[in-house]
């Protein structure tokens, strides 16, 4: 009722998604987390948090954060959204519930176990083109050719066309964010690269073992509609390929950086799972979600209003002195599980298995192979309104 004089609202005038921030977001993370526990951002009328609990509370709190509205910027109550909202990613109970069942079953770690041989064959074909090679492009040769290889033949869509997947992904994962010059950029060949990928979303398109192909059984077991098991298709080619070549690039970037942490997995590869979820941590590939307020809410003694954006930094979570020690070095011997990049709660991410699957084959191939990564040149940022990576990562490998 009334004024609450002993309200507080931390207030930030910094844009998330300019190319500064987005270039080097940790001193933003950090004046974040010290601002308080949620901060205006007076630029967008939006609430942010940065802090690791708050995060991780926000995460969890499906009721009061709701992702119905959209994950991104853009209120789907309010504006039309540019696709089709996601019937997992952008849903709530009881729809969302329903939808993750079944991909929770068909990405299970039992069931993605299968792909391991064909994985890791892979891998160890693509490292030892590449070490033998001496040099490549960690980016275009490594973190793209991989996912590009192993993830589409693994969901079941043909040959033709695969160039599409990457600027598809580029066009979902910027549109989290505002329509800026990057979210223009990302959209300019939008229609003909989202036909594409519809065209290969139907059951005539997906090859008879393939993973899209057991997202359409479900529909012959009466858990989804025909129309359901299409969108889940594109949910598999939306969220499954960006995210794992940012993830690779990153780790790369990660070794290039930090030799004597390389020195440490070839010692002990044993370490492989925690260096990886060391890599999400500290370069994670994913650096925000929004979530929608469904009622107001205090927030650590900040006040948020029903029916407000709240970005949540995941990266910046990682990164919470109140959570980690040492948190800005990158140690693959420290317990890093706790991170935010997969998120948590009932969104947390349904592919983790595939992601580790792909991160592991590539590595245990390379941690045998390679002695030392070395960059021979500037690795050139590619800026996005959600994903954190590269572009190229010129690199030169030192033989085992
Ligand atoms: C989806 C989707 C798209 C992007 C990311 C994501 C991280 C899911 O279409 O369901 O999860």
């Amino acid at each position: 009722m009334g004024i609450d004089a002993t309200a507080i609202r931390p207030v930030s005038t910094v844009d998330p998604f300019s190319h500064a921030f987005l270039t080097d977001p940790y001193p933003h993370h950090q004046a974040m987390r010290e601002a308080g526990p949620a901060v205006w951002l007076a630029q967008y009328g939006i609430w942010a948090m940065a802090r690791h609990q708050e995060v991780r509370d926000a995460l969890t709190d499906w009721q009061t954060y709701c992702s119905g509205a959209g994950v991104g910027l853009s209120d789907f109550r309010k504006e039309p959204p540019w696709r089709p909202p996601s019937i997992i990613l952008e849903a709530d109970p009881p729809l969302h519930t329903r939808t993750r069942a079944v991909l929770t079953r068909i990405l299970s770690p039992a069931a993605i176990n299968v792909l391991r041989e064909t994985f890791t064959r892979e891998a160890e074909a693509l490292a030892g083109r590449l070490v033998a090679r001496g040099s490549f492009d960690g980016v275009a040769d490594l973190a793209e050719a991989y996912p590009l290889k192993v993830f589409p033949d693994a969901v079941g869509i043909s040959e033709e066309g695969r160039e599409n997947l990457l600027p598809y992904g580029n066009m979902v994962f910027n549109s989290f964010g505002p329509r800026n010059d990057l979210f223009e950029k990302a959209m300019a060949n939008a229609a003909a690269v989202r036909d594409w990928i519809m065209s290969k979303c139907s059951r005539a398109a997906l090859a008879p073992e393939g993973l899209g192909m057991q997202i359409f059984a479900a529909v012959d077991a009466g858990e989804l509609s025909e129309v359901e098991a299409g969108m889940l298709v594109r949910s598999f080619l939306s969220a499954g390929i960006d995210t794992t070549v940012y993830g690779l690039g990153n780790a790369l970037y990660c070794f290039a950086q930090y030799p004597e942490q390389w020195t440490i997995l070839r010692e002990n590869p044993n370490l492989m799972r925690l260096a990886f979820e060391e890599v999400l941590r500290f370069e994670a590939p994913v650096q925000t979600f929004f979530r929608t307020t469904t009622r107001a809410v205090d927030v650590g003694g900040v006040k948020l209003a029903d029916g407000e954006k709240v970005l949540l930094f995941l990266a910046a979570a990682n990164r919470d002195p109140r959570r980690w020690e040492r948190p800005d070095s990158f140690d693959i011997r420290r317990r890093a599980t706790g991170h935010m990049t997969f998120g948590t709660g009932i969104h947390g991410c349904v592919g983790q298995a595939i992601a580790r699957l792909e991160t592991e084959a590539v590595f245990s191939a390379l941690v045998k192979r390679v002695k030392a990564f070395e960059l021979v040149d500037e690795p050139v940022r590619r800026l996005n309104n959600t994903l954190r990576g590269f572009d190229s990562l010129p690199l030169r490998v030192v033989p085992a």
